[in-house]
């Protein structure tokens, strides 16, 4: 393998004082994100959804292999699928597999085993991750940190999400074996996150959380 290098032609210097008010602006924007559980059922434009995986996309990763897959599924009979399947683990998980200190923590969310969300969003983005790859002769190649650089570009693509103007929910139910059978993914792919999106139902309600205060996730050494 040979190394390349080119100019870093897309960076662009701005005065402190347009990046304090840029970063600002970031904030006051991202802020207002909230997971929403209850989708209103009207389709959302899929070039926007393409935009948004694409920005995903860019992400970085170990060792730029960009261990991911993006399924984005809009077919009725699939969403109804994956609701029939989420909802037989997730009356497992809050039955029988999840610990009272579990459900405890999940008390203020308001969550339960039915998912209907899974069929009104109009769109599931299934995000898988790649533990190795398979190159075109068959050859398997290693990722690293496959979790990691996942995370990253789930992170991004909620963000250009929300920037767009649609909300999100992450949704994971556990375990998620059963997205590669409906979805027809290779076994190197693994289930990372469902992330339903849309527009919100008229009138929804949000738990009424809030995030940690900055003092408490955050510490400067100077
Ligand atoms: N997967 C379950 C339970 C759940 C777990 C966590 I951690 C949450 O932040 C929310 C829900 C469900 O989706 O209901």
């Amino acid at each position: 393998m040979k190394n390349e290098f080119i100019p870093l032609t897309g960076y662009r210097q701005l005065p402190e004082s347009e990046m304090i008010s840029r970063s600002s602006e970031f904030y006051e924007e991202i802020r207002k994100r909230r997971s929403v559980r209850e989708f209103f059922p009207g389709p959302v434009p899929v070039e926007v959804i393409r935009n948004c995986i694409k920005a995903a996309g860019t992400a970085p990763s170990g060792a730029n292999l960009q261990p991911w897959h993006f399924v984005v599924v809009e077919n009725k009979e699939i969403k109804h699928k994956i609701r029939e399947a989420a909802e037989e683990e997730e009356r497992e998980f809050y039955t029988k597999r999840a610990p009272e200190e579990w459900l405890e923590a999940l008390v203020p969310l308001g969550t339960d085993e039915n998912k209907p969300f899974l069929e009104t969003a109009p769109c599931l983005i299934v995000i898988f991750s790649k533990s190795y790859d398979v190159r075109a002769d068959g050859k398997k190649v290693k990722q690293y940190y496959p979790m990691e650089s996942t995370g990253i570009a789930a992170g991004i693509l909620i963000t250009a999400l929300h920037f767009a103007g649609l909300v999100t929910l992450t949704h994971t139910p556990s375990p998620m074996g059963f997205l590669n059978k409906i979805l027809k993914r290779p076994v190197n792919e693994k289930p990372f996150l469902i992330l339903a999106a849309g527009y919100p139902a008229g009138g929804v309600l949000v738990p009424d959380i809030k995030k940690k205060d900055f003092s408490e996730i955050s510490s400067f050494l100077y």
